[in-house]
């Protein structure tokens, strides 16, 4: 029987329709701008966004490094959320590789930013102080659920920045799914925002990589800084091809993968031991945790069991789970995924 992996979406394969455009691309060398499909990518990927330019990276790690450092200078301040994905799990890359000072403020359960909270962390024009350059919103927000940020509140952040003269970065990774649970176009997600990172290798089934938008003078400094750091990929053209079909036959469908983990969600919380999050899911992600007056065993214990039948999920930490749907995960799948824990906690 197959694997049912809700680990991440990260873990989706390439569909047959990428494996089939990746063997037929054009190809040619994106380090001279001469990649046809990787040009086609950043084009289709800029008109998704509405904005000017785009530039195909290999990861949402590097989308939202090379973003930052095209925005900061060295020793310039970036406001971000204590649980942002860009502070907690992309190693430290943009003190690493731009001396880039970062501001957490605390993350609401809801994902966004106390208003107020952004504005006390603005710097005032002293010697004293860094600048403050950047904010960075994530949409969705994994670590608070895979919750999605409205637009009237991006725009409310947008209105911050460019009251005070600073940027906003987004790290929409999965910025398609929170269009899909908002019902609005992504490109309103982003309207106000100087730059963008959304990534194909996620719920989209690309094998590799993200796209940065933003201004065409922003894209050029990035461009710049994509090389830098070494991420200058020639004939990536290949793997552009997958890309095009995740943005064309891939995005529409991500509503199925958000009522699958809503099923799954209905599903787990009659098991009794299991306590799912309040709201969760938004999107694609549930988060939930095992209850110790019912369940002794540790996170650990139940996902090797739940392993030996052939479901993985994450752990994210002693008594939790993140389970993340996906377009490989079928309905029969999410009732293996249920039946696995009503016969874990049984052992
Ligand atoms: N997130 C991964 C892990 O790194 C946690 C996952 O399994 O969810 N922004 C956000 C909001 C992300 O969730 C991720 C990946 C990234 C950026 C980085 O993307 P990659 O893995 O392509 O570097």
């Amino acid at each position: 029987m197959s694997i049912v992996d809700l680990r991440s979406d990260t873990l989706t394969q390439p569909t047959p329709a990428m494996r089939q455009a990746m063997a037929e691309a054009d190809v040619g060398d994106d380090v001279y701008g001469e990649d046809p499909t990787v040009n086609r990518l950043q084009e289709i990927s800029a008109a998704k966004m509405g904005k000017e330019a785009g530039l195909f990276v290999a990861s949402g790690t590097m989308g939202n490094l090379v973003a930052i450092l095209a925005h900061c200078d060295r020793g310039d301040e970036v406001i971000l959320g204590n649980l942002a994905h860009s502070f907690l799990h992309e190693a430290g890359g943009i003190s690493a590789m731009g001396s880039v000072h970062s501001c957490q403020i605390p993350n609401r359960p809801d994902g966004t930013l106390k208003l107020d909270d952004i504005q006390a962390a603005i710097r005032p024009d002293d010697a004293h102080f860094p600048i403050t350059r950047l904010i960075v919103l994530e949409n969705t927000h994994n670590r608070c659920g895979g919750v999605p940020l409205s637009v009237e509140y991006t725009h409310a952040v947008a209105k911050i920045a460019q009251e005070q003269n600073i940027r906003l970065h987004l790290d929409g990774a999965r910025i398609f799914n929170a269009a899909a649970a908002l019902g609005v176009d992504a490109k309103d997600l982003v309207d106000r925002a100087d730059s963008v990172t959304f990534c194909l290798s996620k719920g989209l089934c690309a094998p590799v990589g993200s796209v940065i938008c933003g201004s065409r003078p922003f894209i050029t400094r990035a461009h710049r800084i994509r090389k830098q750091l070494g991420g200058g990929m020639r004939q990536a053209g290949i793997l552009a091809a997958a890309g095009i079909v995740a943005l064309e036959s891939m995005v529409d469908r991500l509503t199925e993968d958000h009522a699958r983990a809503s099923r799954l969600a209905r599903s787990l919380e009659k098991i009794p031991g299991i306590t799912l999050d309040p709201g969760t899911p938004y999107t694609n992600m549930l988060y939930l945790s095992l209850d110790e007056d019912f369940v002794s065993l540790t996170g650990t214990q139940v996902a090797e069991l739940l392993d030996e039948m052939d479901i993985k999920v994450g752990v994210v930490s002693e008594r939790r789970f993140r389970l993340v749907t996906h377009y490989w995960i079928d309905d029969a799948d999410v009732e293996r995924t249920v039946d696995a824990f009503s016969k874990a906690f049984l052992m």
